[in-house]
């Protein structure tokens, strides 16, 4: 149960029933991300300086290389989850391959992997807007005590134990499901503290906005520009409003509050469109879903699709549930 005002490490320890075989490893992981997700904050508040202190890239002033943001926030979550021995593997956007972790008894004995999107909407950092980090929990499928394999990641976003995002905004807060609704907690940076700022979130069944790169019209689906032309309208409640940040966390953070659709279909310059089905679009299917919105990919659930690559792309259509299925009516229509 969510109480307003709790620490996120409160919360942690009064639903850890909610698993009730759990020992205590997802627990542990949550605690690791919200620990990397501080490190990281420090570090993407401080990009605005880089014209002070040194570009990303360029050597520092003790001779050490600059990392750029990315970079960074890759390394942290991948040493923070990597040094406290939660999971048996990592599969990150920034890495061609995933890793896996053996422990220090060399037991392979850990029974998560985790998938992420360490600083999603990257192209943002230099223009002050808002970026994100995105997180996707599995269960092996592999037996415990063995080496973690690409089976282990290939599961469908329906196989999700926990999934969240954290975004570095005007405040920074880490979102999060386990499968018992969404909650979000705001980081306190002057304590270092995060609080249930937003317990039991909602996706309102309708919305007003949309969210879609136009500058790509020309080459959207058929089923997309027809919907797009729907949200221009002179109805109703309509025309919506367009908010597009190219940020997808942050778009996506937005239309969660207010109510709205995100879209970013295929093209005919993209068959599957861009963003990828395990890094991004499933943990935010599990995190909208929970929230009681909706994801597909036009036609069908997101995660109901079965991965056959680490980096595969998917068209992805998400947000307020009653928005989603007018444009899948668009797109079947259309087809
Ligand atoms: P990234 O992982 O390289 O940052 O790309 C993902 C981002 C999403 O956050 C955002 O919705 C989308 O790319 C924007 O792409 P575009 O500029 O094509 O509209
Ligand atoms: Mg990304």
């Amino acid at each position: 149960m969510a109480k307003q005002y709790q620490t996120l490490g409160e919360f942690i320890i009064d639903n850890q029933a909610d698993f009730p075989y759990s020992s205590g490893e997802l627990s542990r992981l949550i605690n690791s991300i919200r620990l990397a997700a501080k490190v990281v904050n420090h570090e993407v508040n401080k990009a605005g300086l880089v014209d002070i202190i040194g570009a990303y890239g360029e050597t520092n002033i003790q001779g050490e290389d600059q990392q750029k943001l990315d970079v960074y926030a890759n390394q942290k979550f991948i040493q923070t989850l990597t040094n406290r021995e939660i999971v048996c593997g990592i599969a990150s956007e920034e890495n061609d391959d995933f890793i896996t972790i053996a422990g220090c008894n060399n037991d392979h004995k850990n029974k998560y992997v985790v998938l992420m999107d360490p600083l999603d909407g990257s192209s943002n950092i230099d223009v002050n807007v808002s970026v994100g980090t995105i997180f996707s929990v599995y269960r092996r499928v592999t037996p415990i005590g063995t080496p973690a394999t690409k089976e282990d990641f290939l599961q469908p976003g329906n196989k999700q134990v926990a999934a969240g995002y954290i975004i570095y905004g005007t405040s920074t807060m880490l979102v999060y499901t386990t499968g018992h609704g969404v909650n979000g907690f705001t980081l306190n940076p002057a304590l270092g503290s995060w609080y249930l700022s937003h317990p039991d979130m909602k996706f309102p069944e309708n919305g007003r906005i949309y969210s879609i790169n136009e500058g790509n019209y020309v080459h959207f689906p058929e089923g997309v520009k027809k919907y797009i032309k729907y949200c221009q309208e002179e109805e109703e409640d309509r025309p919506y409003t367009s908010r597009y940040i190219g940020s997808m966390v942050s778009d996506i953070h937005r239309n969660m509050i207010k109510g709205g659709i995100f879209i970013y279909p295929k093209s005919s310059k993209a068959f599957n469109g861009k963003l990828r089905l395990l890094y991004e679009c499933n943990p935010m299917a599990y995190i909208i879903e929970q929230a009681g919105g909706k994801a597909s990919d036009g036609f069908s659930r997101i995660m109901d699709i079965q991965p056959a690559e680490l980096h595969q792309r998917a068209p992805f259509f998400a947000g307020s549930k009653n928005m989603v299925e007018k444009a899948e009516e668009f797109m079947k229509k259309f087809q």
